[in-house]
This record gives structure tokens, C-alpha cells and sequence, in this order.
């Protein structure tokens, strides 16, 4: 049995979308909202099966990834998140690269040597690598309005992922790989005024206006917080929403809150785009926290645990 285990997000689903442009496989997909890491538990591995696991930590998986090696599966993994200590297997590939400005459909494009580049950089796009996926776009001939268009996609492509269950997505991120599989370029979507494209874009500018009309509830020269209802579409935009605020305020961290059914706080949180170093790292303090230098995020934050976050969030980036 082949599975193909990558992140609901768009740097998730473009990762595999190359790679399965260039080798098309019959696989079992899984996957699930971008916040949705620990994949590689949710099969049941037997001895002979290949694993292809994309854009998730494999510190968060290591155990299910043992496993999977102990029975004789063999597994392809790549990713840019952290990684802990990785395992030597003769059935295990590894492709990790924990450099802040690569993502995993990055570290694709490089084994495929630039195959589906257009896609590559839609990924980086939609993992926030905007300067890094500026600077391929030119570099690969793109011209201004290409470049537009490829971030744009990349954004929604990564919007649709958030949200606490897949119920809240306007695409399940297995249908929307599935859909993508059809454009052997990002441009070839764009030009189809039926696709996922202009669904989301219309979406998006939805949740986006909610966001924008809700002031911060915090401020300070370090940290801008920002606390969104309890509704599906805070839920969606939270993650694009913060990107978006690290955007417009490179110098200062932002986090933004989404209330949680028991009152308790999800919380997406992006370092300063100036410093990017330390979300992981702070996020990690907290029991259901993880996630990278640049952008990481919190399950369940108590409400009581708040302004224990706001101090950590600040003393880390007051002393840089
Ligand atoms: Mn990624």
C-alpha cells in the first residue's frame, strides 16, 4: 500500500502535487486541517508499504514513524519543520532542510530539479516566503503580474487549510490536492475561471473583511494581539490573517486569537518578519504548542495563560 501523509496546507499540498505530477502513484491520501501534524498515527502500517511524508515536523511523528520502519515499511520523508533526532534507517529517505527561508515544496523542487517550478514557488507564496518566492519569480522570467498571481493562489491555496476540523475548510485538503492534479502548471488553473482559484478568492475576501474590522486588543512596540469570535470563518482566516499583519509590521511579533468551544484560546502566532527566530521556540513553552522560527501556533491556550503568553512573546523580542 502506497500512502501519500502531507499537511492540509498549501506548501503541503503542493509538495506532493509535484512530486506526483512527476511520479504518479495510486495512493491513499492523509491528511487534514494545516494544525493537523501528528498524520503518520493514523495509518495502519504493514511490512512492504511506502510512506511519503511531506511538510510535517517528524519530531511529532517519530514515533509512528519508527513504528512504520520496524514493520517494514519504507518511508520518503521531507519537510522544514523541526525534526529533533532523525532516525537511521536504510528504508528511511530524508529530505529536511531547517533553513527559515525554504519550505518543503522548495526542497522538492530541488529533487526534481526545477520540474514544476511555477508550483514550487506557489508553495512558497503560501507559506509566507514571500521575499524568497519574489526572488525566484524574477529569477525563473516571471514578470511582475505572474508573480502577483502565483502569490495569490499560494495564499488562498494556504487559507483553505485553517481551521479546527476539516467541516470548517471550503476544500477537504485531499479533495483540493485532487483538483490541483489537473494543472500541470499554477497558470493553467488560473486560466480556468471554474477552478478551486476563484472559489477561494471569493471566500477569502469574505473572512478577510470580518478580520480587518476588529481592532487590536493588545498593542505594544513588540506584540500586536488580535482576538477573533468563536465563528467558522475566524477559524479559517486566523493563520493568513497573522501573515498578512507580519506583512504590514515587519518590526513586531502578532498573534492572533480564536476563542475555542471551552473558552480557551487557539492561537496562531508569527515572529517579527525583521527577526524571524523564537515563535517555535516560545509556542513550545506551552503543553499543545509547536511549530517554526517564523510561524508557530498554540491548540489550547487557557484564558488565564494569556498574559504569561503576551510577557514571553515580548521579553524574547525586546532582547534581540
Ligand atoms: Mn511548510
Amino acid at each position: 500500500m502506497n500512502y501519500d501523509i502531507f499537511n492540509g496546507d498549501a506548501d503541503g499540498i503542493i509538495a506532493l502535487l509535484q512530486l506526483r505530477l512527476a511520479y504518479p502513484l495510486d495512493s491513499q491520501l492523509v491528511t487534514g486541517v494545516k494544525r493537523d501534524i501528528k498524520l503518520v498515527q493514523n495509518i495502519n502500517v504493514n511490512a512492504g508499504d511506502k510512506l511519503t511524508i511531506l511538510d510535517i515536523s517528524l519530531e511529532k511523528n517519530i514515533e509512528a514513524v519508527n513504528q512504520a520502519l520496524k514493520k517494514g515499511a519504507s518511508v520518503f520523508y521531507a519537510d522544514h519543520h523541526r525534526c529533533g533526532e532523525i532516525p537511521t534507517d536504510k528504508n528511511l529517505d530524508v529530505n529536511i532542510d531547517l533553513d527559515a527561508n525554504t519550505c518543503t515544496g522548495l526542497i522538492i523542487d530541488k529533487l526534481l530539479a526545477k520540474k514544476y517550478h511555477a508550483w514550487a514557488i506557489t508553495a512558497a507564496y503560501g507559506d509566507n516566503l514571500i521575499a524568497k518566492a519574489d526572488e525566484l519569480a524574477n529569477q525563473a522570467g516571471y514578470s511582475h503580474e505572474q508573480a502577483k498571481q502565483l502569490k495569490e493562489l499560494g495564499t488562498l491555496i494556504n487559507y483553505n487549510g485553517y481551521g479546527a476540523t476539516v467541516a470548517d475548510l471550503h476544500f477537504d485538503p485531499a479533495t483540493l490536492y485532487r483538483a490541483l492534479l489537473a494543472y500541470p502548471s499554477p497558470f493553467d488553473l488560473l486560466a480556468d475561471l471554474n477552478s478551486p482559484f476563484y472559489k477561494l478568492r471569493t471566500a477569502y475576501q469574505d473572512d478577510m473583511a470580518g478580520a480587518l474590522a476588529i481592532s487590536a486588543q493588545y498593542q505594544s512596540k513588540w506584540l500586536s494581539v488580535f482576538e477573533l469570535p468563536d465563528e467558522t470563518w475566524s477559524r479559517r482566516i486566523s493563520g493568513v490573517y497573522g501573515n498578512l499583519l507580519a506583512n504590514q509590521n515587519p518590526d513586531s511579533a502578532h498573534a492572533v486569537l480564536t476563542k475555542n468551544k471551552d473558552g480557551s484560546y487557539l492561537v496562531s502566532l508569527r515572529s517579527p518578519l525583521h527577526h524571524k527566530q523564537g515563535a517555535g521556540d516560545i509556542c513550545s513553552q506551552f503543553t499543545s504548542g509547536g511549530g517554526r522560527a517564523a510561524a508557530a501556533g498554540i491548540n489550547t491556550l487557557a484564558q488565564s495563560e494569556l498574559s504569561q503568553f503576551i510577557e514571553l512573546v515580548e521579553n524574547y523580542y525586546k532582547a534581540l
